[in-house]
């Protein structure tokens, strides 16, 4: 397929045209435009343009309030506390950042609790920049039960993703993002589009039976979590912190069956920020630059954000890369 190259800020305008003319204040639309293009800048495809029809049909669909903004309970200590009211975790995050900034540069370590708030994108974007100016990051977010434990076939945890970034000397920050499941679901949705089987050991039909077939996977089958039970605790333990702890529903209590076209899972999030200064050493970048080249010198070549930050780096110098097929796409919404 042709690759057809856009500035960055020209596919952020176009997305934001397309969220306001669905009805999303402009400060909202901004938040999510600017969150969906740098997903498609960095090659993050399953939460880049191929998620605007989605995001669409959802708010078309009456689900949650995704004009709301967010209500901050600061608190005294280390937590704030934030109610989504059924908005945008991104927006959430942004209204709360000045004051989880302040908490953590005075306290060492701070940590937020959103809730009632809807989440469609990676969740790196909501960690990367805390590493650039400095600082530690840790985030987890629930989604919708669309992943059996191992040896079942009913649906319990969500895709559940979990991510990291800190701050890393004479390099671009160290950064993971991974959901729990074998696979992310965007995958699976674009793996049936496209015609492709899933590797094996990732999916299960309605009777928890193996399955490599996406269509199986979306309708009536199941998602597994990555390695088995251990991925599966780190599935439960996102679904405590991201729910449970935070007030926000779990991935099995989001009930979109009144909202035909709904997609987004209105849960919660919860993230958790350090100074590395505050630690018990100096020099935190510089070890972990210097760790990072230990893992590379005993023969990891690639690390997690090296491809996302060379996609990046591609599309600052010549456009983000889309295909026709998403310029029309996006064209039907405008
Ligand atoms: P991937 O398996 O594609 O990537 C996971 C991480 O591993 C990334 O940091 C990636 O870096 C890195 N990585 C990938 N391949 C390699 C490799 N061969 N060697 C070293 N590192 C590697 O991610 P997932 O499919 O698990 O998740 C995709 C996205 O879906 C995530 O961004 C996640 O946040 C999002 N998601 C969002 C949900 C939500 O509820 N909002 C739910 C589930 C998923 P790099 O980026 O540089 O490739
Ligand atoms: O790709 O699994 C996923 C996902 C769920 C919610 C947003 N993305």
């Amino acid at each position: 397929m042709t690759e057809i190259r856009l500035p960055f800020s020209e596919l952020v305008e176009r997305l934001s045209a397309i969220f306001v003319k669905q009805g999303l204040p402009g400060r909202v639309a901004s938040v999510l435009a600017t969150n969906c293009a740098t997903c498609q800048r960095d090659g993050a495809l399953s939460h880049g343009v191929f998620r605007i029809p989605a995001y669409v049909s959802t708010l078309q669909s009456g689900w949650g309030s995704p004009a709301a903004l967010p209500e901050i309970d600061p608190g005294e200590g280390a937590l704030i506390r934030v109610d989504a009211h059924g908005g945008f975790a991104q927006v959430a995050l942004e209204e709360a950042m000045p004051l989880l900034r302040e908490r953590v540069r005075t306290q060492g370590v701070a940590a937020l609790a959103i809730r009632n708030s809807q989440h469609f994108s990676a969740i790196w974007p909501d960690v990367e920049p805390f590493a650039e100016e400095g600082l530690m990051a840790l985030s987890v977010v629930n989604s919708m039960a669309v992943v059996v434990p191992p040896g079942g076939k009913t649906p319990v945890f969500g895709t559940n993703p979990m991510a990291f970034a800190c701050p890393r000397e004479g390099q671009a920050p160290y950064v993971w993002d991974q959901a729990s499941s074998a696979l992310a679901h965007g995958d699976v949705q674009i793996a049936a589009r496209e015609g492709r089987a899933l590797e094996p050991g990732c999916g299960v039909d309605a009777e928890g039976q193996p399955t490599t077939d996406p269509e199986v996977v979306l309708n009536g089958g199941a998602l597994l979590p990555f390695g088995g039970y251990k991925g599966a605790s780190i599935a439960m333990t996102i679904e405590i912190l991201a729910a449970a702890f935070t007030g926000g529903a779990f991935s099995t209590e989001v009930d979109w069956s009144d909202h035909p076209g709904a997609k987004i899972p209105l849960t919660g999030q919860f993230l958790l920020v350090a100074d590395p200064a505050y630690g018990g050493a100096t020099g935190f970048g510089a070890r972990v630059a210097a760790l990072s080249d230990t893992v590379r010198a005993a023969g990891q070549e690639r690390l997690p954000g090296d491809r996302r930050h060379r996609v990046r780096a591609e599309a600052l110098e010549k456009g983000v890369a889309l295909t026709q097929a998403d310029l029309d796409m996006l064209a039907e919404y405008l």
